[in-house]
Protein backbone atom coordinates (compact mmCIF):
# COMPACT_ATOMS: atom_id res chain seq x y z
CA UNK A 1 0.00 0.00 0.00
CA UNK A 2 1.23 3.06 -1.03
CA UNK A 3 2.66 4.88 1.98
CA UNK A 4 0.81 7.96 2.08
CA UNK A 5 -2.38 5.98 2.36
CA UNK A 6 -1.23 4.47 6.03
CA UNK A 7 -3.32 6.13 8.47
CA UNK A 8 -1.14 8.47 11.10
CA UNK A 9 -1.81 7.01 14.92
CA UNK A 10 -3.84 9.71 16.88
CA UNK A 11 -1.56 11.33 18.77
CA UNK A 12 1.12 12.01 16.15
CA UNK A 13 2.93 15.03 16.44
CA UNK A 14 2.08 17.63 13.53
CA UNK A 15 5.77 17.77 12.35
CA UNK A 16 5.44 13.87 11.94
CA UNK A 17 2.06 14.32 10.67
CA UNK A 18 3.10 16.62 7.88
CA UNK A 19 6.67 14.79 7.01
CA UNK A 20 4.35 11.48 6.83
CA UNK A 21 2.11 13.16 4.01
CA UNK A 22 4.56 14.79 2.02
CA UNK A 23 4.44 13.30 -1.02
CA UNK A 24 1.19 13.96 -1.13
CA UNK A 25 2.20 17.41 -1.58
CA UNK A 26 2.45 18.52 -5.27
CA UNK A 27 5.51 20.15 -4.39
CA UNK A 28 9.02 20.45 -2.89
CA UNK A 29 7.41 18.83 0.31
CA UNK A 30 10.05 20.82 2.66
CA UNK A 31 8.82 24.03 1.24
CA UNK A 32 5.02 23.12 2.93
CA UNK A 33 6.42 21.57 6.22
CA UNK A 34 7.59 24.71 6.66
CA UNK A 35 4.46 26.94 5.79
CA UNK A 36 2.78 24.55 7.72
CA UNK A 37 5.42 24.98 10.47
CA UNK A 38 5.48 28.86 10.98
CA UNK A 39 1.67 28.97 10.95
CA UNK A 40 1.78 26.40 13.75
CA UNK A 41 4.43 28.43 15.53
CA UNK A 42 2.83 31.97 15.36
CA UNK A 43 -0.82 30.36 16.38
CA UNK A 44 0.85 28.96 19.70
CA UNK A 45 1.98 32.74 20.23
CA UNK A 46 -1.45 34.11 19.46
CA UNK A 47 -3.29 31.01 21.59
CA UNK A 48 -0.68 32.07 24.62
CA UNK A 49 -2.27 35.85 24.30
CA UNK A 50 -5.89 35.14 23.70
CA UNK A 51 -5.99 32.69 26.94
CA UNK A 52 -4.13 35.74 28.89
CA UNK A 53 -6.74 38.23 27.23
CA UNK A 54 -8.10 39.17 30.26
CA UNK A 55 -5.42 39.05 32.64
CA UNK A 56 -2.52 41.49 30.46
CA UNK A 57 -4.28 44.99 29.46
CA UNK A 58 -4.68 44.06 25.91
CA UNK A 59 -8.30 43.62 25.30
CA UNK A 60 -10.46 45.68 24.03
CA UNK A 61 -10.25 48.19 20.85
CA UNK A 62 -7.03 49.68 19.85
CA UNK A 63 -9.35 51.89 18.38
CA UNK A 64 -8.16 51.94 14.78
CA UNK A 65 -9.84 50.37 11.99
CA UNK A 66 -9.32 47.95 9.93
CA UNK A 67 -9.53 47.31 6.05
CA UNK A 68 -13.25 46.61 6.97
CA UNK A 69 -13.90 49.86 8.85
CA UNK A 70 -14.27 46.79 11.57
CA UNK A 71 -13.16 48.25 15.06
CA UNK A 72 -9.93 46.49 15.31
CA UNK A 73 -9.22 44.79 18.79
CA UNK A 74 -5.83 44.82 20.02
CA UNK A 75 -5.39 40.84 19.77
CA UNK A 76 -6.02 41.33 15.88
CA UNK A 77 -3.28 43.80 15.21
CA UNK A 78 -0.97 41.45 17.42
CA UNK A 79 -2.05 38.07 15.53
CA UNK A 80 -1.31 39.58 12.95
CA UNK A 81 2.08 40.80 13.77
CA UNK A 82 2.77 37.49 15.04
CA UNK A 83 1.66 35.70 11.77
CA UNK A 84 3.38 37.98 9.27
CA UNK A 85 6.53 38.08 11.60
CA UNK A 86 6.64 33.85 11.14
CA UNK A 87 6.03 33.59 7.44
CA UNK A 88 8.59 36.47 6.72
CA UNK A 89 10.87 34.19 8.76
CA UNK A 90 10.22 31.08 7.64
CA UNK A 91 11.08 32.18 4.01
CA UNK A 92 8.42 30.20 2.08
CA UNK A 93 5.85 33.21 1.57
CA UNK A 94 6.50 35.92 -0.70
CA UNK A 95 3.18 37.85 -0.61
CA UNK A 96 0.84 38.24 2.44
CA UNK A 97 -3.17 38.73 2.04
CA UNK A 98 -4.62 39.85 5.68
CA UNK A 99 -8.11 41.50 6.57
CA UNK A 100 -5.57 43.34 8.43
CA UNK A 101 -4.06 45.24 5.81
CA UNK A 102 -5.43 47.28 2.81
CA UNK A 103 -2.96 45.99 0.43
CA UNK A 104 -0.72 42.32 0.66
CA UNK A 105 2.55 42.54 1.96
CA UNK A 106 5.83 41.87 0.68
CA UNK A 107 7.43 39.08 2.48
CA UNK A 108 10.52 37.51 0.64
CA UNK A 109 10.98 38.24 -3.30
CA UNK A 110 12.56 34.43 -3.39
CA UNK A 111 9.37 32.74 -1.57
CA UNK A 112 7.05 30.26 -3.79
CA UNK A 113 3.88 30.96 -1.80
CA UNK A 114 1.30 33.46 -1.63
CA UNK A 115 -0.16 33.24 1.73
CA UNK A 116 -4.19 34.88 2.55
CA UNK A 117 -5.46 35.27 6.23
CA UNK A 118 -7.87 36.33 8.50
CA UNK A 119 -5.03 36.08 11.69
CA UNK A 120 -8.23 36.57 14.44
CA UNK A 121 -11.71 35.97 13.13
CA UNK A 122 -14.51 37.01 15.24
CA UNK A 123 -12.61 39.19 17.33
CA UNK A 124 -15.32 40.92 18.58
CA UNK A 125 -15.69 38.03 20.79
CA UNK A 126 -12.38 38.40 22.53
CA UNK A 127 -13.83 40.75 25.32
CA UNK A 128 -16.70 38.05 25.91
CA UNK A 129 -14.32 35.02 26.23
CA UNK A 130 -16.00 33.35 23.20
CA UNK A 131 -14.04 31.44 20.95
CA UNK A 132 -12.35 33.06 18.18
CA UNK A 133 -10.25 31.31 15.03
CA UNK A 134 -7.40 32.09 12.39
CA UNK A 135 -8.29 31.02 8.71
CA UNK A 136 -5.32 30.56 6.50
CA UNK A 137 -5.34 29.79 2.40
CA UNK A 138 -2.07 29.01 0.86
CA UNK A 139 -1.12 29.72 -2.90
CA UNK A 140 1.39 28.48 -5.31
CA UNK A 141 3.08 31.80 -6.95
CA UNK A 142 2.51 32.13 -10.80
CA UNK A 143 5.21 34.08 -11.63
CA UNK A 144 9.11 33.25 -11.36
CA UNK A 145 10.95 33.47 -8.14
CA UNK A 146 12.82 36.65 -7.52
CA UNK A 147 10.63 38.50 -9.55
CA UNK A 148 8.29 41.36 -8.40
CA UNK A 149 4.42 40.15 -7.39
CA UNK A 150 1.95 39.97 -9.89
CA UNK A 151 -1.85 40.73 -9.91
CA UNK A 152 -1.96 36.98 -11.06
CA UNK A 153 -0.29 35.66 -7.39
CA UNK A 154 -2.75 37.59 -5.66
CA UNK A 155 -6.46 37.00 -7.21
CA UNK A 156 -5.86 33.17 -7.30
CA UNK A 157 -9.80 31.70 -7.33
CA UNK A 158 -9.97 29.29 -4.56
CA UNK A 159 -9.79 26.38 -6.98
CA UNK A 160 -6.27 27.26 -7.07
CA UNK A 161 -5.24 26.35 -3.34
CA UNK A 162 -2.53 24.13 -2.66
CA UNK A 163 -3.37 23.91 1.39
CA UNK A 164 -5.63 25.59 3.69
CA UNK A 165 -7.59 25.77 7.49
CA UNK A 166 -7.89 27.34 10.40
CA UNK A 167 -6.85 27.66 13.95
CA UNK A 168 -9.53 27.51 16.53
CA UNK A 169 -9.00 29.12 20.07
CA UNK A 170 -11.57 27.10 21.84
CA UNK A 171 -12.20 24.83 25.05
CA UNK A 172 -9.42 23.48 23.54
CA UNK A 173 -7.23 24.60 20.63
CA UNK A 174 -7.25 23.08 17.44
CA UNK A 175 -5.69 23.27 14.41
CA UNK A 176 -7.63 21.93 10.94
CA UNK A 177 -5.88 22.05 7.54
CA UNK A 178 -5.85 20.08 3.94
CA UNK A 179 -3.93 20.03 1.23
CA UNK A 180 -6.09 18.56 -1.22
CA UNK A 181 -5.85 15.00 0.19
CA UNK A 182 -8.77 14.87 2.68
CA UNK A 183 -8.77 16.91 6.03
CA UNK A 184 -7.05 16.46 10.03
CA UNK A 185 -7.16 18.13 13.06
CA UNK A 186 -4.71 18.11 15.79
CA UNK A 187 -5.59 19.51 19.60
CA UNK A 188 -2.87 21.57 20.68
CA UNK A 189 -1.00 20.25 24.51
CA UNK A 190 -0.26 23.41 25.78
CA UNK A 191 2.13 22.20 28.44
CA UNK A 192 4.31 20.25 25.56
CA UNK A 193 3.63 22.96 23.05
CA UNK A 194 2.77 20.78 20.29
CA UNK A 195 -0.29 19.98 18.12
CA UNK A 196 -1.01 16.10 18.61
CA UNK A 197 -3.50 14.38 15.77
CA UNK A 198 -7.14 13.72 17.20
CA UNK A 199 -9.34 13.97 14.64
CA UNK A 200 -7.66 12.36 11.48
CA UNK A 201 -9.66 11.97 7.73
CA UNK A 202 -12.87 14.31 9.23
CA UNK A 203 -15.85 13.62 7.01
CA UNK A 204 -18.72 16.34 7.79
CA UNK A 205 -21.71 14.44 8.00
CA UNK A 206 -23.83 14.54 4.16
CA UNK A 207 -26.60 15.50 6.27
CA UNK A 208 -27.55 17.94 9.01
CA UNK A 209 -29.95 18.98 11.52
CA UNK A 210 -27.99 22.68 12.72
CA UNK A 211 -28.46 25.84 10.71
CA UNK A 212 -26.21 28.67 11.50
CA UNK A 213 -28.00 32.12 10.26
CA UNK A 214 -27.95 35.66 12.35
CA UNK A 215 -31.80 36.17 12.25
CA UNK A 216 -31.51 38.95 13.61
CA UNK A 217 -30.98 40.35 9.99
CA UNK A 218 -34.40 38.56 9.47
CA UNK A 219 -36.12 41.67 7.81
CA UNK A 220 -33.70 41.96 4.72
CA UNK A 221 -33.20 38.25 3.51
CA UNK A 222 -34.31 37.82 0.51
CA UNK A 223 -37.82 35.72 0.07
CA UNK A 224 -35.33 32.64 -1.33
CA UNK A 225 -33.29 32.63 2.25
CA UNK A 226 -36.49 33.11 4.36
CA UNK A 227 -38.25 30.27 2.49
CA UNK A 228 -35.49 28.07 3.33
CA UNK A 229 -34.89 28.61 7.07
CA UNK A 230 -38.88 28.22 7.59
CA UNK A 231 -38.22 24.75 5.79
CA UNK A 232 -35.22 24.60 8.21
CA UNK A 233 -37.81 25.14 11.06
CA UNK A 234 -40.39 23.19 10.21
CA UNK A 235 -37.94 20.22 9.92
CA UNK A 236 -37.43 21.07 13.67
CA UNK A 237 -33.70 21.79 12.96
CA UNK A 238 -31.71 23.54 15.90
CA UNK A 239 -30.52 27.30 15.60
CA UNK A 240 -26.99 27.16 16.66
CA UNK A 241 -25.45 30.72 16.03
CA UNK A 242 -22.22 31.44 17.82
CA UNK A 243 -21.26 34.78 16.00
CA UNK A 244 -17.64 33.12 15.15
CA UNK A 245 -17.24 31.85 11.66
CA UNK A 246 -14.84 29.13 13.07
CA UNK A 247 -16.47 28.32 15.84
CA UNK A 248 -19.47 27.30 13.89
CA UNK A 249 -17.98 25.89 10.82
CA UNK A 250 -15.90 23.58 13.44
CA UNK A 251 -19.44 22.24 15.32
CA UNK A 252 -21.05 21.93 11.76
CA UNK A 253 -18.25 20.41 10.34
CA UNK A 254 -18.31 17.76 13.35
CA UNK A 255 -22.03 16.95 13.72
CA UNK A 256 -23.25 17.99 10.34
CA UNK A 257 -25.04 21.32 9.76
CA UNK A 258 -25.18 24.54 7.41
CA UNK A 259 -23.73 28.16 8.15
CA UNK A 260 -25.56 30.97 6.42
CA UNK A 261 -23.90 34.48 5.71
CA UNK A 262 -26.70 36.16 3.29
CA UNK A 263 -26.42 39.07 1.45
CA UNK A 264 -28.37 41.73 3.85
CA UNK A 265 -29.31 45.38 3.69
CA UNK A 266 -25.93 46.46 5.14
CA UNK A 267 -24.07 43.52 3.68
CA UNK A 268 -25.59 43.37 -0.04
CA UNK A 269 -22.68 41.39 -1.26
CA UNK A 270 -22.87 39.13 2.63
CA UNK A 271 -20.46 40.02 5.32
CA UNK A 272 -17.56 37.25 4.93
CA UNK A 273 -14.85 37.79 2.82
CA UNK A 274 -13.70 35.92 -0.26
CA UNK A 275 -9.77 35.70 0.30
CA UNK A 276 -9.20 35.30 3.54
CA UNK A 277 -12.71 33.27 5.08
CA UNK A 278 -14.86 31.81 2.50
CA UNK A 279 -11.80 30.42 0.22
CA UNK A 280 -10.13 28.27 2.87
CA UNK A 281 -13.28 26.88 4.82
CA UNK A 282 -14.75 26.22 1.48
CA UNK A 283 -11.33 23.96 0.50
CA UNK A 284 -11.72 22.25 3.76
CA UNK A 285 -15.26 21.45 3.82
CA UNK A 286 -15.24 20.06 0.51
CA UNK A 287 -12.63 17.99 0.94
CA UNK A 288 -14.46 16.73 3.99
CA UNK A 289 -17.27 15.85 1.99
CA UNK A 290 -19.56 18.79 2.29
CA UNK A 291 -20.25 22.06 0.02
CA UNK A 292 -19.53 25.59 0.24
CA UNK A 293 -21.60 28.29 -2.54
CA UNK A 294 -22.69 31.68 -3.02
CA UNK A 295 -26.07 30.94 -3.38
CA UNK A 296 -25.51 29.80 -6.96
CA UNK A 297 -22.17 28.71 -7.53
CA UNK A 298 -19.21 27.16 -6.42
CA UNK A 299 -17.02 29.52 -3.51
CA UNK A 300 -14.19 28.32 -4.96
CA UNK A 301 -15.20 28.80 -8.82
CA UNK A 302 -15.36 32.59 -8.21
CA UNK A 303 -12.45 34.59 -9.65
CA UNK A 304 -11.55 37.28 -7.10
CA UNK A 305 -11.28 40.59 -8.60
CA UNK A 306 -10.13 42.73 -5.23
CA UNK A 307 -8.14 41.55 -2.53
CA UNK A 308 -11.06 42.11 0.51
CA UNK A 309 -14.35 41.49 -1.63
CA UNK A 310 -16.91 39.96 0.12
CA UNK A 311 -19.40 37.34 -0.83
CA UNK A 312 -22.76 35.67 0.05
CA UNK A 313 -21.46 32.27 1.96
CA UNK A 314 -23.48 28.69 2.19
CA UNK A 315 -21.39 26.20 3.72
CA UNK A 316 -21.42 22.70 5.19
CA UNK A 317 -23.05 19.66 4.75
CA UNK A 318 -23.34 19.01 1.22
CA UNK A 319 -27.20 18.02 0.98
CA UNK A 320 -28.46 21.16 3.42
CA UNK A 321 -26.21 23.52 1.19
CA UNK A 322 -27.71 21.83 -2.36
CA UNK A 323 -31.23 22.29 -0.24
CA UNK A 324 -30.70 25.96 0.57
CA UNK A 325 -29.04 26.44 -3.02
CA UNK A 326 -32.22 24.94 -5.02
CA UNK A 327 -34.53 27.80 -2.69
P1 LIG B 1 -22.91 39.15 12.52
C1 LIG B 1 -17.17 37.90 13.00
O1 LIG B 1 -17.10 39.31 12.88
C2 LIG B 1 -17.61 37.35 11.66
O2 LIG B 1 -16.71 37.72 10.67
C3 LIG B 1 -17.77 35.85 11.73
O3 LIG B 1 -16.81 35.26 12.55
C4 LIG B 1 -19.18 35.68 12.28
O4 LIG B 1 -19.78 34.47 11.88
C5 LIG B 1 -19.90 36.88 11.67
O5 LIG B 1 -18.92 37.86 11.36
C6 LIG B 1 -20.90 37.48 12.65
O6 LIG B 1 -21.50 38.57 11.97
O7 LIG B 1 -23.33 40.16 11.50
O8 LIG B 1 -23.84 37.97 12.62
O9 LIG B 1 -22.57 39.72 13.88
Amino acid sequence: MEESRIAEPIGSALDRFIKSKQNQFAYASGELSQLLRDIALASKVVNREVNKAGLIDIMGSLGSLNTGGEQQQKLDVLANIRFSRALMKGGEACALISEESESYLDLNNDGKYVIAIDPLDGSSNIDVNVSIGTIFSIYRRKSKPGTPIQQEDILQKGSEQVAAGYILYGSSTMLVYTTGHGVNGFTYEPTLGEYFLSHPNMRQPINGKIFSVNEGSYKSFSQSVRNYLHFCKDEGYTGRYIGSLVADFHRNLLKGGIYIYPATAKDPNGKLRLMYECNALAFVAEQAGGKASNGKERILDIQPTSLHQRTPFYVGSKNMVELAEQY
